[in-house]
């Protein structure tokens, strides 16, 4: 079983792209200890438990010796929330508009290893992992040569942009790997001149605290009275620093029914989103990725918005 047969197959599975990196000890890889010290995790306090695994996917699997990368594209026709004048508009981030990637992908992975068992003449141990395993899924999608590392934080493909989930398989397999990819941000800096809360606090660095992600999706309990206004009209996750990225200007878009908005979310405002019922509400969020703030979480961004959208100056025009 050769890299490129594995290539093809997650082809044929639904993944945009595949990659190859070492399992080794990545320079990128030790960014993450000085970035928990920082503060930069915020109150994800799993971020700081699993620090030592996260540090290296041989701890994790010990035997591993390559990691194969996948991205998917989740982009779909709408216009990014930059485009759009109207504060009175729900904004929702385009990753979670449609199925929980968790599961649509981690079946894809699944499936995708079962195909390598098969064929494979030798046993092998393995993991696959999409998002909640302890890796970090960034620093090994720029070793497998799926894109590199923007200024935003966020893996950029050349062709396909930033609109993609990654996915992981650890494993045993001494597969032939692919080489890194280059940085081709250049002397851009548009993403850290749009972000509203300033959370690139550096090329690369991200301070979750002030990020309204974070803020909207992990944050328990009541945002900060000084981080409140920045939320402004979000009430799941943010886009900003990647609608403004050049290589998202053209980006493809998926034709896969798994990430295609569904209707409760589609270019929704906020008073109608605000009356929806609670039952509503969590009949929507079945299978959503948004369930992770569930009915509460959900709620109490909502009424923030509203309140930013009540005290914010008129719609100029
Ligand atoms: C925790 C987490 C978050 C946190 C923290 C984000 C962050 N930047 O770390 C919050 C909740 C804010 C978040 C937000 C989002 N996330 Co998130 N998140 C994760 C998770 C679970 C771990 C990320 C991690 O390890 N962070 C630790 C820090 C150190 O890593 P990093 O920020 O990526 O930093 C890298 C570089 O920027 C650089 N770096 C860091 N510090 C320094 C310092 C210097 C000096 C230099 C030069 C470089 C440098 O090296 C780091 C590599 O170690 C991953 C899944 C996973 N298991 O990897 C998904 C993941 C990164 N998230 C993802 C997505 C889609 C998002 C959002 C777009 C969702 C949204 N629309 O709201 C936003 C994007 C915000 C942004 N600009 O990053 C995708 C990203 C896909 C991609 N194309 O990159 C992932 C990979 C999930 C997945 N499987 O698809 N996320
Ligand atoms: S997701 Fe939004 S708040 Fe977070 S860094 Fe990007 S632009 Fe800033
Ligand atoms: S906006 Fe510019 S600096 Fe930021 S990630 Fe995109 S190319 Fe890099």
């Amino acid at each position: 079983m050769t890299s490129s047969e594995i290539k093809a197959q997650a082809r044929t599975l639904g993944f945009d792209a595949c990659g190859i990196a070492p399992a080794a000890d990545h320079p990128e890889l030790h960014f993450y200890r000085d970035w928990l010290d920082r503060g930069y995790a915020g109150e994800m306090t799993y971020l700081h438990r699993t620090a030592e695994r996260r540090a290296d996917v041989r701890n994790v699997l010990p035997s591993a010796r390559t990691v194969i990368m996948t991205a998917t594209l989740y982009n779909t026709d709408r216009p990014y929330s930059t485009e759009c004048a109207n504060r009175d508009r729900a904004q929702i981030a385009r990753y979670a508009w449609g199925d929980d990637y968790h599961d649509v992908l981690g079946a894809r992975l699944e499936s995708l290893l079962a195909w390598m068992r098969e064929r494979s003449p030798e046993p092998f141990d393995a993991r696959a992992y999409v998002d909640t395993g302890p890796v970090q899924e960034r620093v090994y999608a720029q070793h497998a040569g799926i894109g590199w590392i923007g200024k935003n934080s966020c893996v950029i493909n050349p062709e396909l942009g930033s609109w993609v989930f990654l996915g992981a398989i650890i494993c045993s397999l001494p597969l032939e790997v692919d080489a890194p990819s280059l940085d081709q941000c250049g002397t851009c800096t548009l993403c850290l001149e749009a972000c509203p809360t300033q959370a690139l606090v550096a090329p690369g660095v991200l301070d979750s605290a002030r990020c309204i992600s974070y803020l909207t999706i992990e944050l328990r309990g009541d945002v900060p009275d000084d981080r409140r206004a920045g939320v402004g009209s979000h009430v799941y996750g943010c886009d900003i620093c990647q609608e403004v990225c050049p290589w998202n200007a053209a980006a493809p878009r998926s034709d896969d029914p798994a990430w295609q908005a569904r209707g409760a979310w589609d270019r929704v405002d906020l008073l109608t989103l605000s009356r929806r019922s609670d039952e509503e509400l969590l009949v929507a969020l079945r299978g959503s990725p948004m369930k992770r703030t569930k009915v509460e979480g959900l709620r109490r961004n909502i009424t923030l918005a509203l309140q930013n959208a009540q005290t914010a100056e008129p719609d100029r025009g």
